[in-house]
Parts: C-alpha cells; structure tokens; sequence
C-alpha cells in the first residue's frame, strides 16, 4: 500500500539515525543511572499521616497522590517542604563512585520534577535550592562529580508544574490565558538555556510533563525552542518527549519520523521484540520498586526486582540496541535505600566480569535463544545464559551456509576455553548449523554467565 505522506512543518529536525560522537557514544553506554530527587524525598512516600497509594505508588507524585487521610492543606503544607530540606548525608561524589562501580556510564538527574522545584540555583524563579537551608547548588555537585568519574549526564526536566500559577492544563483561549501561558513559556526557555548555560558538560536532556493540550498546541514555539537548544549546544541528545508536530503527534510525528534523537517511550517496560523498533535509537528507565521513582521508606510488602531480574532486563535492551537505566531514590537526607546499595554492587559485580557483552555490544541477528541473549561486537558473539542446561551443553543454531561461524569459546569471565563442536544431529539440518558448546561439569554461579 502506498503511504500518504501528511505536511509536517513542525516535524522532526535531526536525523534518524545520528552518526556524530554523542550519538555514537550514546549508543554505546549500554548503562545508565537514572536519580529522581528532589522535595518528595522528604515525605519517602508517606509522611504526617498522608500515605501515598501503595503498590500503584509514585512516591514523587505524593502531591497529588494523598490518601484519603491527607489534610486539607496538604498542597500548600507540601510546597512548604523545601523549608527543610537540608540533605546532611549528601555527597555527589561518593553516588558518582558508586554509579561507576556499578558500570553506568551516563547519569538522567531530576533537576526540577512536577513539583517545580528547581535543584539549581534558577535565575527565573525563587522556588528553588537557594531558599532551602542546604543552599548550595546540587545540579552542579552532581554533574561535576560524574563528569570527573567519565559519566555523561543528562538532565531530567518537567515542563509541567503543579504549582505555577502561569501553568494550565488546556491549550489557552482567552487573550488572559494567551499571556499567561506565553510568560509560562518564556521560563520554561530560560530555565532550560540557563541549564545549558551553567552545565555545558551536560550530553542531553531526558524530558518530562509535555503531555498537557497547552504544550501540545505550542508546537511553533517548541520547535523553535529545539532548534536553539541544539544550536547552542551542538550534539546535545534529546529524546522523542520533548515535543509534538502540529497534528498533535507526539513521540513520532504525522509521517512517522521519531521527533527526537531516541525513542523515549520505554518506561518500566520494555520492546518485547526488535523489529517493532524499526532501527530507532532508545532506552528504557526502569525502578525497583513496581512504580516508585523517588524515595520510598518502606518497601515491604511490594515485588521489588532482583538483582537477576534487572540483569535479564539490562541484557534484554542491550540484546535490542538499547540503553538500560536503573533508577535510585535517595532519602531526605541524600542516602540511597539500602537495597539499592546492595543492587548495585551486585550489578558492578557482574559488570566487571561481563561488561564487554554489553558495553558497544548491539543486535545479533539470530533466532531468540531460550538459553538467554545474544549480543555481538567486533567479530565475537557473547551469549549470556540466564537459564542453564540441564546436560550442560549449549547448543547454538545458525542459519546453514552462514558467513560466519564460530571457532572456538570460552566463558567471559576468566578466559576459560570450552569445547565447541559442529554437530551432525539437529531438526533442521537443511537449514540450520548446530554447534554444542560443552560447560564445564557442575557448572555453577550465582548469576547468569556469559559464553
Ligand atoms: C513520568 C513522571 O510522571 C514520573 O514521576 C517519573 O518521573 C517518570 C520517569 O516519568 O511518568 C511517566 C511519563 C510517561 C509515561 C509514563 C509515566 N508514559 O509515556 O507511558
């Protein structure tokens, strides 16, 4: 059938496929760390009485998200938190040891989530770190310390505020509510350049809240605003939320082009199938926790993923071509939550065996294994096999008369040689080539391994 192509004016503006270092690079991290803090660190998802829902939680959206038993005033008791917000504990250089520990190799930080509240110093409103007692800039600890530990940050920004009176929800109508929104529109702009402005190390923005009629029907204004954020930061990274065409159409526009320089649609859940992704860059944001991205106290009583289930995750998206970023909550007082701790150190423990399987590791295009995930870099196939078979032999199916095929294995970590054999028996001999790869005998870890 042929396809109609609609007239985009305000459609996407890079490339779909973006050769340049960023972009390259941005490809290759495999790992990222994903930080939301910010005021709701304070309540940690219940607070004074006023519990946020428990299992649908998202502790960041307490605000609105009060049980029954919240006060009155809670909205206006909630914008008062930053009044005491003063992390004692906090050090941006020991979360940047730790993220690099864990093998992260970019960092997606809350700079101003839907509350309003900025972590920077903001020129363009008083509803920021300066007037809590802590002061001192955090978006620039925070981006100094990962920079100087080699990972990139990007910077996570909500358009969208609960609390600014400039705001709305709908598209303006009244000449009032034109001038209001302009002005709402005008800081959004200013918040924004003076982000790039004060950081310029930063690679990109992770964008949030652009989902309400009054930013989908700016499209002039925010395709203008696209334009000059990358024009004055050549390379940066955006990702498809930023931002719709004049149809509405957001994430792709009205033909279909990803409006952006990633697919960002990925969240707490992943592709479960590659060519759904027609070649497009992306990354998934994923939490411990079932849907909780700031800090939650109490954990019990939720699923909250495993180390294994988030390395079956990580493996899942590098498998596809894309980025995996876990996301942390630290406290009021800027600790993580203990079992993030222990997640990722145990995630640093397998990456440091295993991250070549991962790291600039993309697509092998092979039938899906039921031992676990292929990745493929500079001649090598890695494997890495989350479910062991019983007779310890790996058997690997190629298409028959395949270019390539393997001549030797070994398991990642440690070098150890494994016996690989072309095999004569198989189902499909007309079609397929079966090599048996032989694991050592009583072959055991406690995670999954790669070959
Ligand atoms: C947003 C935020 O509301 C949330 O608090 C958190 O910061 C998360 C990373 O992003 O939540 C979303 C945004 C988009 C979708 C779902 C939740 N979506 O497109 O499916």
């Amino acid at each position: 059938q042929p396809k109609t192509q609609t007239t985009v004016k305000y459609g996407s503006l890079t490339p779909k496929h973006r050769t340049d270092s960023a972009m390259v690079n941005f490809r290759n991290y495999g790992l990222g760390q994903f930080i939301h803090w910010g005021l709701y660190a304070i309540p940690g998802n219940e607070w004074e009485g006023v519990s946020a829902r428990k299992g649908a939680a998202a502790s960041e959206w307490i605000r609105s998200w009060s049980g029954p038993t919240a006060p009155e005033n809670w909205k206006e008791t909630y914008d008062k938190l930053y009044q005491q917000f003063n992390p004692k504990a906090f050090d941006a250089k020991a979360w940047a040891r730790q993220a690099k520990e864990m093998g992260a190799k970019y960092l997606i930080f809350t700079t101003k989530h839907h509350d309003g509240f900025a972590l920077w110093p903001s020129r363009y409103s008083d509803y920021n770190i300066s007037a809590s007692p802590y002061k001192k800039d955090i978006v620039k600890e925070v981006v100094d310390a990962y920079t100087a530990e080699g990972i990139d940050v990007f910077l996570y920004f909500s358009v969208l505020e609960w609390n600014n009176p400039d705001y709305m929800l709908k598209a303006p109508q009244t000449e009032a509510e034109k001038k209001r929104f302009q002005r709402f529109l005008n800081y959004t702009k200013n918040q924004l350049l003076e982000l790039l402005q004060n950081y310029p190390q930063i690679k990109g923005f992770w964008f949030d809240g652009t989902w309400d009629q009054s930013w989908i029907q700016a499209y002039p204004f925010t395709y203008a605003l696209e334009k000059e954020l990358r024009d004055k930061h050549p390379g940066l990274i955006i990702g498809s939320r930023f931002r719709n065409d004049e149809h509405g159409k957001r994430h792709f526009d009205s033909n279909g082009n990803l409006l952006g320089d990633y697919e960002q649609g990925w969240e707490r859940k992943l592709p479960g199938d590659y060519s759904w992704l027609n070649g497009n860059d992306w990354d998934a944001v994923m939490t411990i926790p079932p849907n909780g991205w700031g800090y939650m106290k109490d954990w019990s009583g939720l699923y909250t993923k495993t180390t294994d289930d988030l390395l079956e995750m990580l493996l899942q998206a590098v498998s596809m071509n894309g980025n995996f970023v876990l996301n942390f909550g630290p406290d009021g007082q800027g600790n993580m939550h203990p079992e993030e701790d222990t997640i990722a150190s145990e995630l640093g423990q397998w990456m440091q065996k295993n991250g070549e399987a991962i790291y600039g590791a993309s697509h092998a295009d092979l039938p899906i294994s039921k031992y676990g995930y292929y990745t493929q870099k500079e001649g090598y196939l890695y494997l890495t096999v989350f479910n062991r078979p019983v007779n310890n032999i790996l058997r690997i199916a190629l298409p028959k008369n395949s270019k390539e095929v393997p001549v030797a294995a070994e398991l990642l970590a440690g070098g150890e040689p494994l016996l690989l054999k072309h095999s004569e028996i198989g189902l499909d001999l007309d079609k397929q080539a079966y090599y048996d790869i032989q694991l050592p005998r009583g072959f055991q870890t406690d995670r999954a391994f790669v070959v």
